[in-house]
């Protein structure tokens, strides 16, 4: 196609135009997709490795996630917490039951999920640890993102995501990811809570030093500390396993769940927990306007329905070390690490060579996207319905970027 034919460049002028600047999109404007495809306004096709940041885990437009939300748009949408509707008690039991929890709590976007996940904590301090009124504190760790509201930017150590936003939320005790030694010291008699990523995901998928989950859930039982795990990137299949904490066998006292909850379809978030935990909420002391709404909840209890079969972590944990076969093999030939678990990796290019945004660009005009983190580090989390041949193309699209 001659370039002055394309729609791409007005395209992209008019989404500008009229939006606030909070991002810097690959130039590429999107009209349809399918799986682990997209297809631009000018027919052009990208392989997706991004995935929505892990909420397209069941790929573009699943088939049984569209039908679940095409037959709940054609009876119910919405009623509000004020009143039950029929598809709210499956999607509590099921999701309550895959993560061996006795409650649910369904709210909206990720950060409404850790913001509950922190109030509970707080709430459990007071009327179950005995802390003392508005003492609660929360260890956190370096290099942390657990989403984009002034409470949780308070104790981010991202600069971009936290300058400029204060005055901060109090209460918050940042440690060094992985260090268990300073988590521990950081707990004293007002700890109520350790919120950790299982996997850092916007640090760059930093794995944890092994044995560090087990120690956290070591330390956490015997100082009696909620352990808080946000897998609303790193869980529902990402890395191989249901949860990321499920590879080292913890089982944390709160899961903060999102993104792929809701199939890439509609905004689904959750908290489960027992009722030990969970239990400290009476009426009206939380809720949100389309928490749990039935849309929402068909498509969620098919999300859970899809993850309770294993298909899609099986596929993610043998997937998953074609990719790292692939991406190691590209050590010494333009990377300098690579870090994978199941269908997600993080890898550093020679920042000599290129940042992480040019190889995100030079991957665009190659038909595979992508996004960087910082730096020089790009994230590869591919929908788990990619292929073997699809997932050599993405490498080979990577190795032909990286040798220029
Ligand atoms: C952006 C990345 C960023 C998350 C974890 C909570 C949330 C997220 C572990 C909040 C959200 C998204 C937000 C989006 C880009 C993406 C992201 F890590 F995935 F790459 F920013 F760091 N916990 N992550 O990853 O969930 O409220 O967004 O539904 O803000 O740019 P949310």
């Amino acid at each position: 196609m001659i370039d002055d034919m394309l729609r791409t460049p007005s395209a992209v002028r008019d989404a500008e135009r009229y939006t606030a600047h909070n991002y810097h999109p690959l130039p590429v404007v999107i009209s349809s997709a399918e799986g682990s495809w997209l297809i631009d306004v000018d027919g052009r096709r990208y392989l997706d490795c991004l995935a929505g940041y892990s909420a397209l885990n069941f790929g573009h437009r699943h088939p049984e996630l569209i039908r679940a939300a095409h037959q709940q748009l054609d009876r119910l949408t919405l009623t509000s917490r004020a009143f039950i509707h029929d598809q709210f008690a499956d999607f509590c039991r099921e999701l309550a039951a895959l993560c061996g929890k006795e409650l649910v709590l369904p709210m909206n976007t990720g950060a409404e999920a850790v913001e509950t996940g922190i109030k509970v904590a707080r709430k459990w301090g007071y009327q179950v640890k005995g802390v003392a009124p508005g003492q609660a504190t929360i260890v956190v760790a370096d290099g942390n993102f657990h989403g984009r509201t002034t409470t949780i930017v308070s104790f981010s150590t991202d600069a971009d995501a936290r300058d400029d936003f204060g005055p901060y939320t109090p209460g918050f005790t940042v440690v060094p990811y992985g260090d268990l030694a300073a988590l521990e010291a950081a707990i004293d008699g007002n700890t109520v809570a350790v919120l950790l990523e299982p996997i850092q995901g916007e640090q760059g998928v930093v794995l944890p030093p092994e044995g560090y989950l087990p120690g956290v859930r070591r330390v956490c039982t015997e100082r009696n500390v909620l352990f808080v795990a946000d897998e609303i990137q790193s869980g529902l299949g990402r890395t191989g396993r249901t949860f990321a904490c499920d590879h080292e066998g913890v089982v944390p006292d709160m899961y903060l769940l999102g993104k792929a909850l809701g199939g890439g379809i509609v905004p689904v978030s959750a908290v489960a927990a027992d009722a030990d935990v969970l239990g400290v909420l009476r009426p009206g002391q939380h809720g949100s306007t389309f928490g749990g709404n039935p849309l929402a909840c068909a498509v969620g209890t098919e999300v859970v329905r899809l993850l309770a079969t294993g298909e899609f972590q099986r596929r993610s944990a043998e997937l998953g070390e074609r990719l790292r076969a692939g991406l190691e093999g590209l050590l010494g030939k333009g990377l300098v690490a690579v870090r994978v678990r199941g269908l997600w990796a993080g890898v550093d290019i020679d920042p000599t060579l290129m940042t992480g945004r040019q190889a995100c660009e030079r991957l665009m005009e190659r038909g595979v996207l992508a996004k960087d983190t910082h730096g020089s580090t790009i994230r590869l989390a591919p929908p788990l319905v990619i292929t073997a041949d699809e997932i050599d193309h993405a490498v080979a699209q990577l190795a032909a970027v990286l040798a220029g």
